[in-house]
């Protein structure tokens, strides 16, 4: 018997024409509403929804995607909260429990170095016993070790527990404790806040999921003080566990609006014109008018940051990327759930790309996305894969060992092969130009 081919497209290959209003938008650079990002999660459209993503992408980076060369490294496993999410914390007695000493932490920023890393990104449990002073220890022992590192280090739960620790944290004043503490790190070598802990703002699944971790009220109080000290920084979003994706599009919007408030602070005028969504306690309180940087012609903060610097003013720091995370249930409490599949995957990279008009990046973190979906993710919405990473035990890929690492060569390839220019990154996003492990900054 022979099949007879259907006249009829499947519904993932027929144009939706809901999709032409958002198409109008994205062109004119102007805000996407959450009735948007509804659609754009529920359309059976996903490629109109790529296609949209990557017209942003390539507005923003065109023809060139970004890597850097840096490791991973995790202080301690040791956590005194248990998040249903997380395979990666022990108690502090149970088999597996570790905590790095200096003398580790030192031979690791060496090894970085001779490897020609750029950047080290360093997190944590909450360790209930590690005495304040080992935090600004540790990053004064990689900063002697190894001069050049960039450290990216320790995520907004972890800023907020240092600031107990260290007896500065006041819940009259929350904000001061946090800015006491990062300004010691900062003295100390801190040079930008990874964007981990975030998970996904929203207080069903906060109390659900990761509850006695701090909400998203504190984790946007961290980032606010690390950019009004002039720090960098990232962001995640770790879906596809007991969340919405209305509650995605909520944790997005409220993002999107911290970053009005940091880039206001670096001199962009915004749009009063462009509506903001009511109702979200998170944002009430700011009053920065909306900027997309997706708009055509609009500069890029990394430009707005190097004015301020060359004015003599202190620049304001900012979001850089946003990283959409997706959840891995292996030896999870959530392990029973399955976890996002790739197709969600790659349509929350694109919708990302759209909501987030604000943010310079949008990272598919290989190690979680894996490298094969990253080079597609890269032609839908990301510009960015992140590093050479060598150790990640946060999740482990199949139940693969902690030694994640891939190659230069690999992740060159990887880009080269979606069609992009690679191009070597410091964290800050400056263009890197390497001979070996010498590396100087472009520009
Ligand atoms: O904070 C924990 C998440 C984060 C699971 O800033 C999980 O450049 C999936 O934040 N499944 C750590 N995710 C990773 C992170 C990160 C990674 C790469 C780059 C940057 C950056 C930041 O991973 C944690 C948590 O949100 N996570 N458990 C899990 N089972």
């Amino acid at each position: 018997m022979t099949a007879t081919l259907s006249a009829t497209p499947p519904p993932s290959l027929q144009r939706d024409p809901r999709l032409d209003a958002v198409r109008a938008k994205v062109e004119r650079g102007e805000r996407l509403s959450l009735a948007d990002g509804d659609l754009l999660y529920t359309t059976p459209d996903i490629w109109t929804v790529c296609e949209l993503a990557q017209l942003v992408r390539e507005r923003l980076h065109p023809g060139v995607a970004y890597y850097n060369i840096n490791r991973h490294m995790n202080y301690s496993n040791v956590c005194a909260l248990s998040c249903k999410f997380c395979e990666f914390f022990r108690k502090k007695d149970e088999p597996g429990a570790y905590t790095r000493d200096m003398g580790y932490i030192a031979e690791q920023a060496r090894g970085a170095v001779e490897n020609g890393a750029t950047e080290m990104h360093i997190v944590g449990g909450l360790h209930p016993y590690l005495p304040w002073s080992y935090y600004p220890e540790m990053l004064r022992t990689i900063r002697e070790a190894a001069p050049g590192l960039h450290i990216k280090a320790f995520t907004a739960v972890e800023v907020v527990h240092l600031a107990k620790i260290a007896k500065k944290y006041k819940r009259s004043d929350r904000t001061a404790g946090i800015r006491a503490v990062l300004e010691e790190l900062i003295e100390a070598g801190l040079g930008s806040i990874p964007g981990g802990g975030a998970e996904v703002f929203d207080d069903r699944v906060h109390d659900e999921a990761f509850k006695g971790k701090i909400r998203s009220d504190e984790w946007l109080d961290v980032h606010t003080v690390a950019h009004e000290l002039g720090l960098n920084s990232n962001a995640t979003i770790l879906y596809g566990h007991i969340d919405s994706r209305r509650e995605r599009l909520v944790h997005m919007e409220i993002l999107r609006r911290a970053q009005d408030q940091a880039l206001a602070r670096l001199g962009y005028e915004g749009d009063p014109s462009m509506p903001v969504e009511p109702g979200l306690n998170a944002t009430e309180a700011i009053t920065a008018p909306p900027v997309t940087l997706t708009r055509p012609g609009t500069p890029m903060p990394l430009k707005m940051r190097a004015e301020e610097l060359a004015s003599g003013r202190r620049p304001g720091g900012y979001f850089q990327t946003i990283i959409p995370l997706p959840f891995f249930p292996d030896g999870s409490e959530l392990e029973a759930l399955p976890g996002p599949g790739g197709l969600e995957n790659l349509r929350t990279i694109a919708v990302a790309r759209l909501m987030l008009d604000n943010f310079p990046h949008v990272k598919a973190f290989w190690i979680m996305q894996t490298l094969s979906m990253a080079q597609i993710m890269l032609q839908n919405g990301a510009d960015d894969i992140d590093g050479t990473v060598v150790w990640y035990d946060i999740t482990k890929v199949g139940g693969s060992s902690t030694h994640q690492e891939t190659t230069v060569w690999d992740l060159q390839r990887a880009i080269r092969e979606a069609g992009f220019e690679p191009v070597e990154r410091d964290t800050l996003y400056r263009r890197v130009l390497r001979e070996g492990k010498d590396w100087r900054l472009a520009d």
